[in-house]
């Protein structure tokens, strides 16, 4: 989409720091009081800002949930995907557009349920793009459901007596499968996440941050956890960071220490790379490799 104007953007910022990443014409949003959501989009903004990337290069795809509407709030070509569908449409765009920083940010059912096999295989295969999931341990927008993230025994409205199926660990999952910056913040991480946020921006590879959010109105309502305020209040008491753990030990029980930090930071040959050296030897000449600005759209001869 077109770049807005110095001066658009100076009478939007005096709005809200972060109203010129965000399209003010579908405010208000439809997210909660005290939802954790808006403030994960904050920093997102923020670390676009500070990292000095061309706006017109950043891709922002999402799936369908709270979570999964972020995309249609950001003023960047923005992608609300069908649900678990967000991972294999920035794939395509990817590959299909290399020079674009592609971002996926959506929940954590839409990610880690239904959308859970894209994740796993794009992890496997070094997709260079990142994934920002905020998960809230429960299925906010249709009512509550347990997800693949509830803890146990925590209720949803699935699992009214409480569940009592063994939830993912998530930065554990994806490091498995491969990929090569993983990290956890919660909502309340508000310097670190941003600073994060842009250290991954920078980085190549299948990134993934996982941020902790409250889902104020159904799970702090179903566990009497209070508001989301509260639950801010627990990450302040309860988080602990600890970079460069094995990410074994950082599964989440119910209401227990949730460890954050930088897990996993490294560099691994991405998807196109692989791809690319495989052509090139085995093709040789005849290999043409995908140009940065994409190859649909080519001038007549
Ligand atoms: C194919 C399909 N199945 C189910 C749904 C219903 N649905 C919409 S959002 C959602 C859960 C989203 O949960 P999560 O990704 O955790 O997002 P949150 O609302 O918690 O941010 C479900 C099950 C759907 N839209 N499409
Ligand atoms: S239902 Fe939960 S996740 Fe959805 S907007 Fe409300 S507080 Fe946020
Ligand atoms: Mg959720």
């Amino acid at each position: 989409m077109s770049k807005i104007t110095t001066d658009e953007t100076e009478i939007l910022a005096q709005q809200h720091p972060i109203a010129p990443y965000l399209r003010m014409d579908r405010m208000p949003h439809i997210w909660c009081p005290t939802c954790g959501i808006g403030t994960v989009v904050k920093c997102y903004a923020t670390a676009l800002e500070q990292s000095g990337v061309d706006l017109d290069k950043v891709a922002v795809v999402s799936g369908i949930g709270c979570t999964g509407r972020v995309a249609g709030y950001m003023k960047l070509d923005a992608f609300h995907t069908t649900h678990g569908r967000a991972i294999p449409f920035a794939t395509g765009l990817k590959l299909g557009r290399p020079e674009m920083l592609v971002t996926v940010f959506s929940g954590d059912g839409d990610l880690a349920g239904i959308g859970g096999n894209h994740l796993i295989h794009t992890g496997r295969r070094n997709i260079d793009m990142l994934v920002i999931l905020v998960n809230n341990f429960i299925y906010g927008m249709t009512g509550g459901q347990n997800a693949p993230t509830t803890p146990i025994p925590a209720r949803s409205s699935t699992m009214p007596y409480g569940n009592f199926e063994p939830p993912f660990n998530l930065p554990h999952l994806v490091a498995s499968c491969g990929a090569t910056y993983v990290a956890r913040w919660t909502s309340l991480h508000i310097r670190r996440l941003t600073k994060s946020f842009n250290e991954a921006i920078h980085r190549k590879g299948f990134r993934f941050i996982e941020v902790i959010a409250p889902c104020s109105t159904l799970y702090a309502r179903l566990n009497k956890l209070g508001t989301g305020f509260h639950l801010m209040q627990f990450y302040h008491d309860h988080a602990e960071i600890h970079h460069g753990i094995d990410t074994r030990e950082v599964g989440i029980g119910y209401q227990d220490t949730i460890i954050c930090g930088k897990f996993i930071d490294e560099e691994k040959p991405t998807f196109l790379e692989l791809m690319n050296n495989h052509y090139r030897k085995v093709l040789g000449d005849k290999f043409v490799p995908m140009p940065l600005e994409g190859g649909m759209i080519r001038e007549q001869d």
